[in-house]
């Protein structure tokens, strides 16, 4: 690996493969992207010509377009994902590994003329901000304009990152076909050791966008370990006090388990009244590394949001909903009859088209969008987006939020005690499945730090190099849990959620500032509701028992499973988590 090597050769290696990929995949042209207005407005010309986009209602939507994936195509693919390393074992339990050889053997003939009668585009691209110190390039070769139309939204696209590229003399080779679409002949492939990743025979989002989930997660992650970096699925957030003083929060939920909302929220009346502020930063990918100061910077490497279509409404997420009533690209929503995109939670019309582009009608019994369709837009359509968002060094973390979607057992927020049990705390993450991933929706499973499909090393070395982080001079944020789905008997939502999570980022700000009182308890420090502002909210005495209590004999099952969890990593495990573990196992059985 010669990733920060300085090479003068740089665009002479980066010629050179896109020869070779040439050569094997055969295309009728080759298209380098610069990034430019002229570039896409052809590009989506082509693209509204040949149907792979609708154009929305110009009056509505202006500039915004549907793209209707194929209906086998709608999620990523956990189970055709894989971390080719040449030792197994560093891909660890949680990765799907295949040897390095075989895997590009298998890819090779894949890619064999699969791009015969298309055009190849080469997407130079760069993660984070185009001047920051912390931000790493790629190249993406795609056969898909739908995906170049998407990288230059979700990603610093075209000259400028090449110019860096030839600078820096080291870049992630991207290569991706959409194939035939065929669910039998797709595979997602990285090589982390030559920093490559060969993506084939999907369309859709973190299958093919390559510069998001392959690149910025699993083959950064390497990156990160290496260099001494966290690579996180993280969403960042600026909060402004009465005072004017601002604290980031970074904060790790599993996919379509609340980031882009929090990212994004609006505090309550009474909290923007007292002069409360939210910025987002991101909602999906934080790199965050310590400063001389001993605090963690982190920037987010995108530029601009996937998020999760339904659910999306004027109540829930005023921010997103403004950002996309323009210049969006919506993938898998469907549509009202006057041609406006439309989803399940985003109002009480009807839509007439579903997802599929079949007639829809209020007598239907399936969802109108796909529950996965997704809108792509640029941050800077955000009206919350933070100016901060851009600077090279990133902000300053006062505190890590870990969270899952748990029916039963969490409580709504608890504070680890300190760095080592907040590790635990992320390590141990459960949460329900949602339709992000193809496969059962509803499951319970351990989603460490929200990574389980992300990292792309073995999760023992991965916590290990957490744990690395809490060493002399290190100023390191505090670390929190917090559960927004936790249901009554009833199966509802025992917490409003969505804007009312400020009264929790509120509490955990006053603890980071040693202004609130918590209760200590063997999994960790919970409020007592006195410490909440809970004004306005109106929460049953079932609620007020499970938000705010802690149920000792199921936390004593819950540590048994999170211990048998851990044990399937062997001795590879960092000692100091299985005695965290044993510490507080102990702790619940004598009360
Ligand atoms: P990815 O983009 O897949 O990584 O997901 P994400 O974590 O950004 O998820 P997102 O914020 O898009 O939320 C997914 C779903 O959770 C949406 O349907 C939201 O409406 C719902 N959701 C988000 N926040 C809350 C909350 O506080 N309470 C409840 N009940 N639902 C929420
Ligand atoms: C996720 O699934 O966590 C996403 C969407 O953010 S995708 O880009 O498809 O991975
Ligand atoms: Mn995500």
């Amino acid at each position: 690996m010669s990733e920060y090597k300085r090479s003068a050769s740089s665009l002479d290696a980066l010629n050179q493969w896109v020869l070779e990929v040439a050569q094997l995949a055969k295309p009728d042209r080759i298209h380098w992207c610069d990034g430019s207005d002229v570039e896409n407005d052809a590009l989506v010309a082509q693209m509204l010509a040949d149907g792979t986009l609708i154009k929305l209602n110009e009056r509505t939507h202006p500039d915004s377009y549907l793209h209707r994936s194929h209906p086998d195509d709608v999620a990523r693919v956990e189970h055709l994902t894989f971390v080719c390393t040449s030792d197994r074992d560093d891909a660890g339990p949680n990765n799907h590994w295949m040897a390095p050889d075989q895997a590009r053997q298998q890819m090779k003939s894949l890619f064999d003329g699969c791009m015969k009668g298309r055009t190849m585009y080469v997407v130079p691209y760069c993660m984070g901000p185009i001047d920051s110190p912390l931000s790493r390039c790629g190249v993406e070769i795609t056969d898909s304009p739908y995906v170049v139309a998407n990288m230059r939204i979700m990603t610093r696209m075209g000259a400028a990152a090449l110019a860096r590229i030839e600078r820096e003399g080291s870049f992630v080779k991207g290569l991706h076909s959409t194939g035939e679409l065929d669910p039998d002949r797709r595979f997602i492939m990285h090589f982390p050791e030559d920093l490559e990743i060969q993506s084939f025979g999907s369309g859709y989002g973190g299958n093919a966008l390559l510069g998001k989930k392959c690149h910025a997660l699993r083959i950064a992650s390497h990156q990160a370990r290496k260099e001494g970096w966290l690579d996180e699925h993280m969403l960042i957030l600026g909060i402004e006090n009465p005072k004017g003083e601002t604290h980031y929060v970074a904060a790790a939920f599993p996919s379509a388990c609340g980031k882009t909302n929090l990212a994004m929220l609006i505090p309550p009346e009474g909290y923007r009244k007292d002069g409360w502020k939210i910025s987002t930063i991101g909602d999906d990918i934080c790199w965050m590394r310590p400063g001389k100061d001993g605090r963690l910077y982190a920037i987010n490497p995108e530029a601009g949001f996937f998020g999760v279509a339904p659910g999306t409404s004027e109540k829930s997420n005023p921010n997103a909903l403004a950002s996309i009533q323009q210049n969006t690209i919506f993938t898998n929503v469907a549509v009202t009859d006057d041609n406006q995109p439309w989803w399940e939670g985003l109002d009480k019309r009807v839509p007439v088209t579903d997802w599929k582009g079949n007639a829809y009608d209020a007598s239907a019994t399936h969802p109108a969008a796909h529950p996965n369709s997704r809108f792509t837009v640029s941050a800077k359509e955000c009206p919350s987006y933070s100016p901060h968002a851009e600077d090279a060094q990133g902000v300053p973390i006062s505190a890590i939020v870990f969270g899952g979607r748990r029916a039963s057992l969490v409580p709504l927020v608890f504070e680890a005690r300190d760095w080592t049990h907040g590790v635990l705390v992320g390590a141990a993450m459960g949460s329900e499945t949602t339709a992000a991933a193809t496969g059962a929706v509803g499951v319970m499973r351990r989603d460490p730090m929200a990574m389980k499909p992300f990292c792309g090393y073995n999760f023992a070395d991965y916590f290990d190099h957490w744990l690395s982080f809490d060493k002399p001079g290190a100023k390191l944020p505090k670390i929190f849990h917090v559960n927004w789905f936790r249901k009554g008997e009833g199966g509802d939502f025992l917490w409003p959620g969505f804007g009312d999570n400020m009264r929790v980022l509120e509490w955990m700000l006053k603890r980071v500032d040693g202004a609130a009182g918590a209760v200590e308890t063997p999994i960790g420090n919970l409020p007592d509701p006195v410490d909440i502002n809970l004004d306005g909210v109106e929460l049953t005495a079932e609620a007020r028992e499970k938000l705010f209590g802690y149920d000792r004999a199921g936390w004593a099952s819950e540590f048994e499973h999170i211990g048998e969890y851990l044990q399937e990593y062997g001795a590879r495990m960092p000692d100091a988590l299985n005695g965290e573990q044993t510490r507080i196992t102990h702790e619940l059985s004598i009360g």
